[in-house]
């Protein structure tokens, strides 16, 4: 018997030296199995004196070790080898060169709202934000926009219910301002803004605008005037004059539509204004009284300007682009040029 183990012992040891990953198991159950060699030898332990049967048995347990260890060990270097290997395979060179991605840039409406921006925030107003969805309230109501006003047909405005809808200036952001907020006020709110137009070459129905007001104590056309022309130079060049055109809104009394002279004829007339020598940049106006009630502001107190200008159209004016269409279909070589 002990011949036996011995033999059973270098024969096992000797297969599992040479096991592969795959055969392990087979030899796992061959020797130390249920129906293993091992188990057959110890069954037959019952017809051993009592003298030997304890030698014997140390002897098996040995022997049973001796396997079990040998094949813990093999597992485990041809776990190592397996990961060896892997780690060869995917092995990279991080100091190989990369592939470059093109960079992007700010879209040219972006570019401007801020260019926008940051003229007004030098002359001490703050950019103010709020819905796209709005109260028909907000949007005309209270800017005085009478109830039978073309303005508010299904047409012209984006519906949602009888009393909500997408905003078609962003003056309702200045509604809400002045409804919580006590004069001095110097807000610009610019967003987008929905209007059921036609897409066409200067039509889009959704548009940005950005528009501004000013309330307090004592406030003039003046002061307008003095704010719209500083605003011109810093956005068409230090030469540039503007003019304003008698117009009509409901929500300004007295309004007006204001022109830059032509940055690039200076006045003279040439392709961009039509021979004109002045551009339209901007509606503008003295805050109607009745805005002012509306929103809680009495007009014996205070007094206030209002203006309200087409981002895109200021972006085409200074950029030199016939088609407004080309700002919402973001063709690379558009975008590239900006
Ligand atoms: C345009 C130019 C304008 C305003 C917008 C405004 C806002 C409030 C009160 C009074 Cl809260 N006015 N905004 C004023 C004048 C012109 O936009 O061409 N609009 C149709």
């Amino acid at each position: 018997m002990k011949e036996k183990l011995k033999q059973i012992s270098e024969e096992a040891l000797r297969a599992i030296e040479q096991a592969t990953d795959a055969s392990l198991e087979q030899i796992k159950i061959r020797y130390l199995g249920k129906k293993g060699e091992l188990t057959a030898v110890l069954r037959g332990m019952g017809a051993l004196s009592p003298e030997e049967r304890p030698k014997i048995g140390q002897l098996a347990n040995e022997v049973r070790e001796k396997i079990e260890g040998a094949i813990a060990k093999k597992v485990q270097e041809t776990q190592a080898k397996a990961m060896e290997l892997k780690l060869k395979a995917e092995k990279i060179d991080v100091t190989m060169p990369g592939t470059a991605l093109p960079a992007g840039h700010i879209h040219p409406l972006t570019s401007v709202q801020r260019e926008l921006e940051n003229i007004f925030i030098g002359m001490g107003f703050e950019v103010v934000e709020g819905p796209e969805v709005e109260l028909d309230y907000y949007n005309f109501q209270a800017l005085n926009i009478p109830e039978n006003h073309p303005a508010r047909d299904t047409q012209d405005t984006f519906y949602i219910t009888d009393k909500i809808l997408l905003r078609s200036p962003t003056s309702p952001v200045q509604v809400r301002t002045m409804e919580h907020r006590k004069p001095p006020i110097r807000i610009i709110s610019p967003g987008r803004v929905y209007r059921s137009d036609a897409l066409d070459s200067t039509h889009s129905p959704l548009f940005h605008q950005l528009e501004g007001l000013v309330v307090d104590k004592g406030i003039t056309m003046g002061d307008l005037k003095g704010t719209l022309e500083t605003f011109a130079k810093k956005m068409f060049g230090e030469n540039t004059r503007i003019r304003f055109r008698p117009h009509h809104f409901p929500f300004t009394e007295p309004s007006a539509e204001v022109d830059a002279s032509c940055f690039v004829c200076g006045g003279k007339g040439c392709r961009l204004c039509k021979g004109e020598g002045w551009i339209e940049i901007l509606g503008a106006g003295m805050v109607h009284p009745f805005v002012l009630s509306n929103c809680g502001i009495d007009p014996e107190e205070y007094s206030g300007f209002a203006f309200g200008l087409g981002i895109e159209r200021i972006t085409m004016i200074s950029r030199g682009i016939d088609d407004i269409r080309l700002f919402y279909e973001n063709d690379q070589r558009f975008l590239d040029q900006f």
